[in-house]
């Protein structure tokens, strides 16, 4: 409301309307001293003007994106008259965070009050993509979905894509992803064929009038209208490219101030993380790609089971690990940001099959009892907070034997602590402790001892065991 002036007594009061109305009533609730005027919203799509806009998108072909023709009026996700599922983000999706573009503007992934700012559906026949977008302007830019097909990313790692191209200065990198669909406008609908490529041409194209509608969503982000820009493709041109309706992938979207491929264009918003904390586009194209769920064109049917709930961070699992029994396997777990549950469930693998299960709060540590270890057994863990999904895996570690030759006879030394900054323990007074590093071969080269200058063995501050011979 925008109170304009007071005439004779009459307080009136004008509504500025969004850009659309379906029409604008006004009444007055108490006589002769206010007007109130409300603007009923259309959801009517606005792009492309001139008709009713792709069958696909707009099955009953009148002039609303919402189920009915009174708009969008308490939520534009329930309202919807296509049942898109939501893309759950990674991480809170701010408005304003772009690595390029006006704040708030045609390139800026916004979100609602769950906090959902892209979505997607599988009518059968059809894959649908749905962008909140916090504004729209003449141009041609892209809006981007970068699909992961074998559940590889990066370029090192137990699930390093074979095909990853680093980022150079000059251009951005594909961190692992095979298929690309970017609603171009300005253009076309295209999608490219990707795998191991970051200069693609389309392998199939759609136009504009055919395949998108661009609509007023019920959110008004930075206190104007936002959009809901709709697209689809056939899912014959992705059964093409091998992906089935049930196969697993990861889906990273991504908007570009450009026309064309991500991988060719200027970065602005990617869905899921403020893209001002991520400064190398191709970096956080894997950050985020890593840290999502797999999903299936299954599951987003309108009898699908939906998008799963989003990753918990992995623990990670300290290295060093040693044959026998009752070993205790130990690791840390940190959740993904202050946002995410402080505590997660750490289930424990053993060569992957599951040996139970700890629990660990964030930044803590964990322990674990595996019965029986043998050298060559792979540690793995997983970690599950309240309400995400267990579908990161820490890194391996492999079981060790280890039998130095001349290893101490003495039952008095105890080893008590050992990590990647020292190790510690107790031994028989008067007795020198060396450390050895030991080759494949089996031979010793001295490492350390109270002697020696750069890693020196230290005992608590003494002079003990100066002169003895060991
Ligand atoms: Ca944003
Ligand atoms: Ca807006
Ligand atoms: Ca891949
Ligand atoms: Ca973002």
């Amino acid at each position: 409301m925008k109170q304009l002036y007071l005439v004779f007594g009459f307080k009136i009061q004008i509504y500025v309307p969004p850009p659309i109305c379906k029409a604008i009533f006004c009444f007055s609730h108490i006589p002769f001293t206010s007007f109130i005027c409300i603007c009923s919203v259309a959801r009517s799509y606005v792009r492309p003007a001139g008709g009713p806009g792709a069958v696909v998108l707009n099955p009953d072909q009148n002039s609303w994106t919402s189920a009915t023709t009174a708009g969008f009026t308490t939520s534009d996700i329930t309202q919807s008259e296509i049942g898109y599922k939501i893309i759950k983000p990674i991480t809170a999706e701010p408005s304003a965070d772009l690595a390029t573009g006006p704040d708030n503007g045609y390139s800026d992934i916004v979100k609602t009050t769950d906090g959902s700012g892209c979505y997607m559906f599988n009518n059968g026949s059809n894959f649908l993509f749905r962008f909140r977008i916090g504004g729209i302007v003449n141009g041609a830019k892209a809006y981007n979905i970068l699909i992961d097909t074998d559940m590889k990313l990066g370029a090192t790692g137990s699930s390093a894509d074979p095909n990853y191209i680093a980022p150079t200065n000059s251009g951005n990198g594909n961190p692992g992803f095979e298929i690309e669909i970017a609603f171009q406008t300005g253009s076309n609908i295209s999608i490219y064929n990707v795998d191991g490529i970051i200069n693609p041409s389309a392998s199939y194209t759609y136009s504009l009038a055919t395949n998108s509608i661009i609509s007023v969503a019920l959110s008004r982000d930075n206190s104007n209208a936002d959009y809901f820009y709709d697209f689809y493709v056939p899912l014959s041109a992705l059964n093409a490219f091998g992906l089935s309706s049930s196969t697993p992938f990861r889906i990273v979207t991504t908007t570009n101030t450009n026309p064309g491929s991500a991988f060719q264009g200027t970065r602005s918003d990617i869905y899921g993380i403020n893209d001002e904390l991520f400064p190398n586009t191709t970096d956080a194209w894997e950050y985020v790609g890593k840290n999502t769920p797999s999903v299936t064109l299954d599951d987003i049917t309108s009898g699908g089971g939906g998008y799963p709930d989003i990753c918990t961070a992995p623990p990670v699992v300290t290295t060093g690990i040693a044959a026998g029994s009752n070993v205790s396997v130990t690791g840390t777990w940190t959740r993904l940001d202050a946002a995410k549950p402080a505590a997660a469930t750490i289930t424990v693998y053993k060569n992957g099959i599951s040996q139970g299960t700890t629990t660990c709060n964030t930044g803590g540590s964990w322990s674990f009892t595996v019965a029986t270890l043998v050298s060559g057994d792979v540690i793995t863990a997983k970690a599950q907070s309240t309400g995400e999904s267990m579908c990161m895996v820490s890194n391996s570690v492999a079981v060790t034997t280890c039998a130095p030759a001349n290893i101490s006879s003495s039952s008095s030394f105890v080893l008590t602590c050992l990590s990647n900054r020292g190790a510690g323990g107790t031994r028989p007074d008067g007795a020198r402790i060396k450390i050895y590093t030991i080759a494949y071969n089996g031979s010793l080269t001295l490492f350390a001892d109270d002697a020696t200058t750069t890693y020196k063995t230290l005992y608590n501050g003494t002079a003990n065991p100066v002169g003895t011979t060991v």
